[in-house]
């Protein structure tokens, strides 16, 4: 067997509130695994708020500011600049937020963040709705899914609006390293966090982070539905590091994607004609995915 090359170190209590399963909670332990002890992280508000820090207590082994869900693109820039300011050069800044915190309500300090070139890692898990507040859709909930906002009955079929293409919006601010990652693939993971850590300037990790109460799954099956998640190509796994792309997770054959519709409650009332929308779709991404490794090329030398 491979030998591990995640590091030992736990930077998370496992005293955390998160329910069983939870992909954000794998999602933060594993971050904290890479970055390490001189990290400080800025959270809004999200699940991560009630999981991690509810006041007087804290799960987390490094320092926390909890901030506003719409701030914290602002909230890392700031931080950058008081670490600076009090010589803490070694200290890395990230934020960590929902989808909803960041493809919706905090996109604008995102895009500040970015096209400031903020020397920090803003990280963005994604469990594809608001959770924390009763599962609403987010502008990153897939096309077809229940929400509570996105019903199922006679009139209407789940979300009918597209999942936003978050990585699409960072890259074209030109980020130093943007990177999609999933805790089902620890060692991809790990290594695309400790790449991060030693770069400088704006860098973005988009997190898969499987939600089974909004989802409507098993939660012994977080990591079984992550690996097919990547399998299926709904949730390819790539990076993009001084403009250039690459997949990081090659699949040869990508599985139907009905493997992993059918696991999950939400996509319970789909048609086979809607599956095989969805299958289009997620088989176009995948050879514009393809399409551009090809283009960009092998780093140089
Ligand atoms: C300006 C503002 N609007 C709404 C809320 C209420 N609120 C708190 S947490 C939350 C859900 C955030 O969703 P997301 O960022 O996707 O994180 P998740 O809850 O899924 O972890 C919302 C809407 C708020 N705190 N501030």
């Amino acid at each position: 067997m491979a030998k591990l090359t995640i590091p030992a170190e736990e930077w998370m209590f496992s005293g955390h509130a998160a329910c069983p399963g939870c992909g954000p909670a794998l999602a933060m332990r594993l971050l904290l695994k890479g970055l390490g002890p001189r990290t400080i992280v800025s959270v809004p508000a999200c699940c991560w708020t009630v999981i991690g820090t509810p006041f007087p207590t804290t799960a987390l082994r490094v320092g926390v500011l909890d901030n506003a869900i719409e701030a914290t693109g602002a909230s890392i820039s700031g931080l950058r600049a008081a670490a600076d300011a009090l010589g803490l050069a070694d200290v890395t800044v990230v934020g960590f937020a929902g989808d909803g915190g960041t493809a919706d309500i905090g996109l604008q300090a995102l895009s500040g963040m970015l096209e400031r070139r903020t020397d920090a890692i803003y990280a963005m898990y994604d469990n594809e709705a608001y959770m924390n507040t009763g599962v609403q859709r987010s502008g990153a909930t897939p096309w077809g899914a229940w929400t509570t906002t996105t019903p199922v009955g006679p009139a209407a079929r789940g979300k009918p609006e597209p999942k936003k293409d978050v990585m699409g919006i960072v890259l074209a601010h030109r980020p130093v390293y943007a990177a999609t990652l999933s805790p089902s693939f620890p060692e991809d993971f790990d290594r695309k966090v400790e790449l991060a850590k030693g770069l400088r300037g704006p860098r973005f990790l988009h997190i898969f982070a499987p939600c089974p109460p909004g989802w409507r799954f098993d939660s012994a099956e977080t990591i079984a539905l992550g690996r097919l998640a990547t399998e299926t190509g709904v949730f390819p796994l790539y990076e993009v590091l001084d403009g250039r792309l690459r997949i990081t997770r090659k699949v040869s054959t990508l599985r139907p994607v009905s493997d992993y519709l059918a696991k999950q409650g939400r996509f319970q009332h789909l048609t086979p004609e809607e599956i095989a929308r969805i299958e289009a779709q997620v088989r176009t991404d995948w050879e514009r995915l393809l399409a551009r490794e090809r283009e960009d090329g092998p780093a140089p030398a």
